[in-house]
């Protein structure tokens, strides 16, 4: 058996090409860093790698990580600037046994040393975003924490290895070293080849209220399918947030276990996701949470069509 799962309509080239890969017997390690930097290159994707939203300063700072199922090992950078795959250098990160996670300036320091390619991050569509927010956040005094997309991915290879891995510009107009959850072990992400591993996305500062990842493999570990998990997990951060604090950010979550078989939970409208396994071919599903069971439906190729319509449609300046 094998299979791979990931947030978002946007993953599904990085899945196709990681299916192929897993169909031959490739590593879950190898699969997974494949299928990320798909969407790490993509330029129209605003919320992973090259394209990405920057922050209020207007600098792209990226969040990545990388977990080993069957070893536990786990590489991550936050806020790193200037690089063009944050994955690759969290999967390098990932064999060290100590310092496995770097921030900002040492993150670029280390990916510097160890020759990954350097590149400026911030395209000019990103840039004419960002002025557009600009304005619009001096004339309607919204808010400018929204439009984020991270890619959050949990892969299972032939030989039973699992790996999770996220990658993300984080949140659009956030603080300079503002760093969410998708770094960060058990939020995130998380995941155990003896279990499973789910993936996040969201809003990281409610994501790491509830040690979400790691609270659906535990789930899972208990028994519950992976679906089942995601609900049980989801739901209940979801009420918690809103009982104590009035209301509770975006969560998104999507697991898989070691058979193969995987969940899915939301508590927004129109969470997509993509999939693919040894019984499946690569498919997107979108979701949505009526009284708390999560129901996934094909998504039609008009959506699709109109997904990459609109993401790659001229941008004017406001
Ligand atoms: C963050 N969780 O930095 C990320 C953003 C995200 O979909 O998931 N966007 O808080």
């Amino acid at each position: 058996m094998w299979g791979i799962i990931a947030t978002w309509r946007m993953a599904v080239e990085g899945i196709t090409k990681a299916d192929e890969m897993l169909k031959e017997g490739a590593d879950a390690g190898d699969a997974i860093e494949t299928a990320i930097k798909e969407v790490e290159d993509f330029p129209y994707y605003k919320s992973v790698g090259y394209g990405g939203l920057p922050n209020e300063e207007m600098e792209v700072e990226l969040d990545a990580a990388y977990m080993d199922g069957d070893t536990l090992d786990i590489g991550a950078v936050a806020a790193i600037k200037d690089y063009a795959n944050p994955i690759s250098i969290a999967r390098r990160l990932s064999h060290e046994k100590v310092n496995c996670m770097l921030v900002g300036e040492g993150a670029e320091k280390f990916a510097h040393k160890e020759g990954f390619e350097r590149k400026n991050m911030l395209t000019d569509r990103a840039k004419i975003h960002y002025r557009n927010r600009v304005k619009e956040v001096q004339q309607q005094e919204i808010k400018p924490y929204s439009g984020h997309d991270t890619v959050g991915m949990v892969c299972l290879d032939t030989h039973g290895k699992m790996t999770a891995a996220t990658s993300t510009s984080g949140l659009f107009m956030k603080k300079k070293g503002r760093v969410g959850d998708s770094p960060i072990s058990g939020s995130g992400f998380y995941v155990d080849s003896k279990v499973g591993g789910a993936s996040a996305t969201g809003l990281g500062e409610d994501l790491m209220k509830g040690c979400i990842s790691y609270e659906i493999v535990r789930l899972m570990k208990e028994g519950m399918h992976p679906q089942e998990a995601c609900e049980t997990a989801v739901n209940k951060l979801d009420e918690e947030l809103k009982e104590r604090r009035g209301k509770a950010g975006d969560l998104s979550l999507i697991a898989m276990n070691n058979k193969g078989e995987w969940g899915v939970a939301t508590n927004i409208e129109g969470f997509s996701f993509a999939i693919a396994t040894e019984n499946e071919k690569p498919i997107v599903y979108l979701t949505k949470n009526v009284d708390g069971k999560c129901i996934h439906e094909v998504a039609s190729q008009e959506w699709l069509d109109n997904y990459m319509k609109t993401r790659t449609a001229p941008l004017e300046e406001k």
